[in-house]
């Protein structure tokens, strides 16, 4: 099919296409791969890297690895891939899911459907024949009927505006943004700001070589063991063989992925018994059980630890007793117990963090007692008039996440309207998928979809089989438009606002909320009802001819 390109009145110089696709994560990847193979659209993904890996692609960072099991972490779509490729341990680390990324890219072929060093600047809506024209920042202009962002939930770093920072004279980094070159950190000062799940991971790297490591610590977090190994002989054999049968299971699981690495083994955990239904005894055993197996064990151990207070402290409180048990300086320790409740926060898996702060040259500063003040030409000044002297800053200090990515970029939809100033009072959109005044554009892991809280890859693919679903319907039915409406979209951001707000997700700051960003309106941007409510959900609005939408076949492309 090639939609746009045989319409008259093509611009000179406009590359035509039936879907531009912009970002070439997994999700990306997923949607070139269905729309070209499945659907024979003319499809062109825009990709701001040199590679395909999205996420995987610009968090380079020493010590980064992914937080769902390997063997899950990974795409349904091509059973080539899947059973070509070979995983070596049990969370993999960055490298190699950038390098599986491009063993998917050649293996399916994708590389000559998508430009990359190319950023996408602007896309606006034409109201009079339903087009996107989607214009890089080196000035090219892509013509299409259906528009998809793929532009990833965490891609846009979070840099606080730190009176001072361009004055700093040693190196900066951000852990989101680091370099393809090597980084040392051997016999430096490194002053590294910020403890979520970057943090913890190259604070272990930094801690290894740095003459002195200061850990700038805002919140503590929770933190619990990922019991990372090589993959065990067989298991991987094992898997294989049963991928059709295990995603199937995997896909009626709240996260879209399995704490335990085989079902085959028997049930860790209770899984369905109140934290409160135990003794104090059985409660341990049964923490101790998830403790030692790792991975997200230990989360899963008690349905209740994520939706009450009284739940999720008995939970906090295992995880300080270990922090007690491994620290040896009793005021450090203290410091690095959470305040906040249990999972509010994303809880994250580790190796070795708590035991660094043994070491004698790592220092942890708890920056919200005595807040950066700014920084100077030689490293950071406490409130305190404290100065701490650095050769290197690192800030781990995540994202403008969910919409960052989007906000970023010139998107105006009908009559003008700039997605900015639609999501001032804070992000809305439909089924997660699709926003009110912008027709024709899909979005994926977008707000108030369930992306960042499930097996991310598992999510992605499920709406791009929507969203490929939805294209294909349209175009069958000679529509040519399609655009939720205002009270299906209020009503769908209302649901997700109620759902979270019967969990413990909303009694803590984090970037769920929106409450990293200094100015970002406070509202969970997920669907937390689970990957399983969410697919049934929004197949349902398909299979009922997709209710809520207004679907338009009035206009022909000019
Ligand atoms: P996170 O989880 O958002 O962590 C960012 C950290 O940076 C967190 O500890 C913040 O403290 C800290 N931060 C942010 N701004 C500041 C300022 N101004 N001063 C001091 N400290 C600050 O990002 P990550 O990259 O670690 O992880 C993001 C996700 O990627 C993760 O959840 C996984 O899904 C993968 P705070 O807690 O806000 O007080």
């Amino acid at each position: 099919m090639d939609m746009v390109s045989s319409e008259a009145g093509k611009s000179a110089g406009v590359k035509e296409f039936d879907v531009v696709v912009v970002g070439a994560g997994f999700a990306g990847l997923a949607a070139l791969h269905y729309l070209r193979e499945k659907m024979g659209y003319k499809t062109r993904v825009i990709e701001a890297g040199s590679q395909a890996g999205g996420t995987w692609y610009w968090n380079r960072y020493p010590g980064a690895r992914c937080d769902v099991e390997s063997l899950q972490y990974s795409l349904a779509i091509s059973p080539e891939v899947e059973q070509e490729w070979n995983w070596s341990e049990r969370f993999a680390t960055q490298d190699e899911i950038l390098r599986y990324t491009q063993f998917a890219v050649d293996r399916l072929d994708l590389a000559r459907d998508i430009d990359f060093n190319t950023r996408v600047a602007s896309a606006i809506h034409n109201d009079q024949d339903d087009s996107w024209a989607v214009t890089t920042e080196q000035g090219e202009v892509y013509r299409c009927r259906w528009l998809i962002m793929a532009a990833g939930p965490l891609s846009t770093p979070n840099i606080p505006d730190f009176p001072g920072l361009d004055t700093f004279k040693g190196e900066f980094y951000h852990t989101g943004m680091w370099p393809k070159e090597p980084v040392s950190f051997a016999g430096k000062r490194v002053v590294q700001i910020g403890t979520g799940s970057s943090g913890v991971q190259i604070a272990q790297e930094i801690s290894k070589d740095a003459a002195q490591h200061y850990v700038l610590q805002r919140t503590a977090h929770h933190i619990i063991p990922a019991g990372n190994r090589p993959l065990n002989p067989g298991e991987q054999e094992e898997i294989k063989r049963r991928y059709p049968e295990l995603r199937d299971f995997w896909q009626t699981l709240i996260g879209a992925t399995f704490y335990q690495s085989l079902p085959s083994d028997p049930p860790l955990v209770p899984g369905d018994k109140s934290i409160f239904d135990v003794t104090a005894e059985e409660r341990k055993k049964i923490f101790d059980g998830a403790w030692a197996y790792g991975g997200y064990a230990f989360q899963r151990a008690f349905p209740d630890a994520l939706k009450t207070k009284e739940a999720s402290t008995l939970a906090g409180d295992y995880i300080a007793s270990k922090i007690r048990e491994t620290v040896k300086d009793p005021a450090t320790a203290e410091k690095l117990i959470s305040t906040q409740y249990f999972g509010t926060k994303r809880v994250i898996l580790d190796t070795n963090y708590y035991s660094i702060f043994n070491q004698d040259n790592v220092e942890l500063v708890d920056v919200k007692g005595d807040p950066i003040d700014r920084i100077t030409e030689t490293g950071v000044r406490l409130k305190s008039g404290r100065e701490i002297e650095a050769d290197m800053i690192v800030c781990a200090t995540g994202f403008d996440a969910m919409t960052g990515s989007l906000t970023r970029m010139e998107i105006r939809g009908r009559d003008g309207l700039l997605l900015k100033d639609a999501w001032a009072d804070g992000p809305k959109s439909y089924l997660g998928i699709m926003i009110n005044g912008f027709p024709g554009m899909f979005v994926i892991g977008g707000p108030q979809s369930c992306s960042a809280l499930a097996n991310v890859i598992t999510a992605n693919e499920q709406q791009v089989d929507w969203i490929c679903k939805a294209i294909t319907w349209l175009d069958d039915n000679g529509y040519t438009s399609i655009e939720p409406t205002i009270e299906a979209e209020n009503a769908w951001v209302n649901r997700c606002n109620e759902l979270a707000d019967a969990t413990i997700y909303t009694k803590g700051d984090s970037w769920y909320l929106g409450s990293n960003i200094p100015g970002k309106p406070r509202r969970f941007l997920l669907y937390v009802a689970g990957y399983p409510g969410y697919k049934a959900e929004t197949e349902e609005v398909a299979a009922k001819g997709y209710e809520g939408f207004v679907l338009d076949k009035a206009r022909e492309l000019s």
